[in-house]
């Protein structure tokens, strides 16, 4: 695990530098969500599929940015699913992006997740890695990936994340978006996952939400590339992800770009959102 760990570190410090030099125009090609892809989406993934290529122990892995998952080494024994730069239309604007990898034992499903990592490009290059034991932070310093702390969730946080289109929101859904707000929990939303989520964590705690939505049922995140990760990192840390009536973990992606609904945070806030979901069942 820590070859792969490292992999990611070398791809991150390449990828930052990407950010930092590159023009990020829009390339002619679209993902297989539609989405047109920039340069800067497509020169991290294959930095990222470089350095993992080189692991004898990577069986295959899977982007977000490429339709099909693409096999390595038919003898290795991880399966690493990756959204190589999310959020990537942000760079333009300069906020924050981020890269997120779900590592799997032997095949592509949540009950075989073991590892989960991102980083988050901001004013600092930022690290959190979760194994089974517990979730870890870094900070890239002077070319090297420093440990900075073990990353714990309270039980109630004060930050509110919630994303999705609002005109599309379920009512229900919008109610109890606005009785956080009433109970004075702030708004930090910049329409990038990794930032908005990290800033939850090292905060504390709070709630962030990608619903269903009349606009798009099945919510917009990727299960295996972005939920899934994220959701192994928020329970480790002691706090919940679900889809808004169970763990989202619970849930088999047929397709590798299948989307679920999430909602991420700590124990009060989440259990808050199966209560309200509950209610409409
Ligand atoms: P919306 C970025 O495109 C992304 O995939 C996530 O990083 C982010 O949380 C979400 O989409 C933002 O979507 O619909 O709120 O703009």
């Amino acid at each position: 695990m820590n070859v792969i760990l490292e992999a990611i570190q070398k791809s991150a410090i390449r990828i930052k530098n990407a950010i930092d030099v590159k023009d990020i125009g829009y390339s002619q090609e679209q993902n297989s969500s539609g989405e047109t892809q920039l340069q800067l989406d497509i020169q991290s993934d294959l930095i990222i599929e470089e350095e993992l290529s080189r692991i004898p122990s990577v069986h295959t892995i899977a982007s977000e940015e490429k339709e099909h998952p693409m096999m390595l080494n038919e003898n290795g024994r991880y399966f690493i699913a990756f959204d190589p730069l999310d959020g990537s239309s942000l760079v333009d604007v300069n906020l924050s992006v981020g890269s997120i990898f779900g590592i799997y034992d032997g095949v592509f499903s949540p009950e075989k997740m073991i590892a989960s990592c991102y980083v988050v490009y901001g004013p600092r290059v930022e690290l959190v890695f979760a194994d089974e034991e517990k979730v870890s932070l870094y900070l890239l310093q002077a070319g090297e990936f420093e440990y900075v702390k073990e990353i714990r969730l309270n039980e109630k946080g004060k930050i509110n994340a919630p994303g999705g289109t609002q005109q599309f929101w379920a009512p229900y859904h919008k109610a109890m978006i606005d009785s956080f707000f009433a109970r004075g929990y702030r708004l930090r939303y910049s329409g990038g996952m990794v930032p908005d989520l990290h800033q939850i964590l090292l905060k504390g705690g709070g709630l962030f939400s990608y619903p269903g939505a009349s606009d798009k049922p099945e919510g917009k995140l990727r299960m295996l590339f972005e939920v899934f990760p994220f959701a192994f990192i928020f329970e480790k840390a002691g706090g919940k992800a679900v889809d808004g009536t169970k763990r989202v973990m619970e849930n088999e992606p047929r397709h590798i770009h299948d989307t679920s609904p999430c909602f991420f945070g700590s124990k009060d806030e989440i259990d808050e959102v199966i209560s309200v979901y509950a209610g409409q069942q």
